[in-house]
């Protein structure tokens, strides 16, 4: 029995970020946690504030400043690096891409250095994971699923940022030896998102009686997966996944964004008329659909939150959690939505 595991978790204040520490506090009580997010518009330490544990500790810095990094490793000498900082909303990537470039690709390799630089090679007890997305294999027509073979074929800012993180991942494992593990997820909901990404936009929109706007006929397709399941997934990744492997995680969940939105009306006892038909998102991707096999045959993970059980709680948090809907929505929120939706 060594000294307890040392978490450095970046991106921890945002939606999944925060999800997974109150996850990993719970599982892991003796494993320190260092949560280091900049804290911009998505991140809120307000996520993590009914953590008391003394084990966990909040820095507010950038991944993209290389001398905190260093600082950060030399003080705590962290076992594991879990990446989940990134900027995440297409939406923002297609007004502002140069941002996603900074944060999501050299954000990475500036971290990935780190490890390299503390680690040395061939480091089998210290790994990185990369949190990445099924969004860099690009779009499906009406049939398959994306495999971790499939191409890499990014169509957004965001999805093109996401991709080049994972290649850099990927280079510094074959060039420097590095423990690493990429993991790429489907469409992920529940407590803390953001009101920028779909659901929680329309349940946010749906309690003030506003119009739900959707994009485009309604018809693109996602793979939806409840938060939690995400969480138990990497937690599988980080402890036994094989050095080097990608993992796709899928909630076989799949959904037109239309049906999404009347399921959440439907739950709410809210009109359909609120639905407004908006002009569609440039190169928006039609379908994604992710073949989870190996990471179920590998390593026994599968989703255990069905559709219907995962929207009521996510609905439920929401109506529980209004003044933290209120707070999020009262800063940058507001510019960003008229931005986004009145003045377009
Ligand atoms: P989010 O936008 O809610 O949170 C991102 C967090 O990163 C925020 O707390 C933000 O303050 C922080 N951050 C941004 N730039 C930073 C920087 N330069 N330095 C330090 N911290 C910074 O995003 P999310 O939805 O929680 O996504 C987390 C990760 O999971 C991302 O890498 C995203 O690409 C990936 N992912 C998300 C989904 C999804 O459905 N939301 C699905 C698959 C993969
Ligand atoms: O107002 C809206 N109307 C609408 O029709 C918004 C915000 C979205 N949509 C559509 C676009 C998509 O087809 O809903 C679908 C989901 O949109 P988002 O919630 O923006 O998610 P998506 O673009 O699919 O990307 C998400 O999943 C993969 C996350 O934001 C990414 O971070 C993750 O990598």
């Amino acid at each position: 029995q060594g000294s307890p595991e040392t978490l450095l978790i970046t991106g921890g204040a945002g939606f999944i970020g925060s999800n997974f520490i109150h996850y990993i506090l719970k599982k892991y009580p003796n494993y320190k946690v260092i949560n280091l997010d900049s804290l911009t518009y998505a991140g809120n330490i307000e996520n993590l504030k009914e953590v008391e544990a003394n084990n966990y500790q909040f820095i507010k810095g950038d991944i993209c400043d290389s001398n905190l990094i260093e600082n950060v490793f030399s003080s705590f000498e962290p076992t594991y690096v879990i990446n989940f900082a990134a900027e995440s909303h297409v939406d923002r990537s297609i007004k502002d891409p140069q941002i996603f470039l900074k944060t999501n690709i050299s954000g990475t390799q500036i971290l990935l250095d780190a490890c390299k630089r503390h680690w040395g090679s061939g480091s089998h007890e210290k790994k990185f994971l990369q949190v990445s997305t099924d969004e860099v294999y690009g779009s499906l027509g009406a049939t398959g699923y994306f495999t971790e073979e499939t191409p890499l074929a990014p169509n957004s800012p965001y999805s093109a940022s996401k991709a080049s993180a994972d290649l850099y991942v990927r280079a510094y494992h074959e060039t420097f030896g590095l423990n690493v593990n990429i993991t790429r997820c489907s469409n992920n909901y529940g407590p803390y998102q953001f009101p920028e990404k779909l659901i929680p936009l329309m349940i946010s929109n749906a309690l003030e009686d506003k119009d739900l706007p959707i994009y485009g006929d309604g018809m693109n397709i996602r793979d939806w997966l409840y938060v939690e399941d995400h969480c138990s997934a990497i937690d599988l990744v980080l402890h036994q996944g094989t050095s080097g492997e990608i993992y796709n995680v899928g909630g076989y969940n799949e959904k037109a964004n239309i049906e999404i939105v009347k399921i959440i009306l439907k739950e709410m006892g809210k009109p359909t008329s609120l639905i407004k038909f908006v002009k569609d998102r440039l190169g928006h991707d039609k379908r994604y659909a992710i073949d989870a096999s190996k990471i179920k045959d590998e390593l026994g993970w599968e989703p255990t939150i069905m559709f219907e059980e995962g929207i009521r709680k996510t609905i439920g948090w929401y109506l529980q959690n209004q003044k933290w809907l209120d707070r999020v929505k009262s800063g940058e929120y507001a510019e960003y939505y008229h931005n986004m939706y009145i003045e377009k």
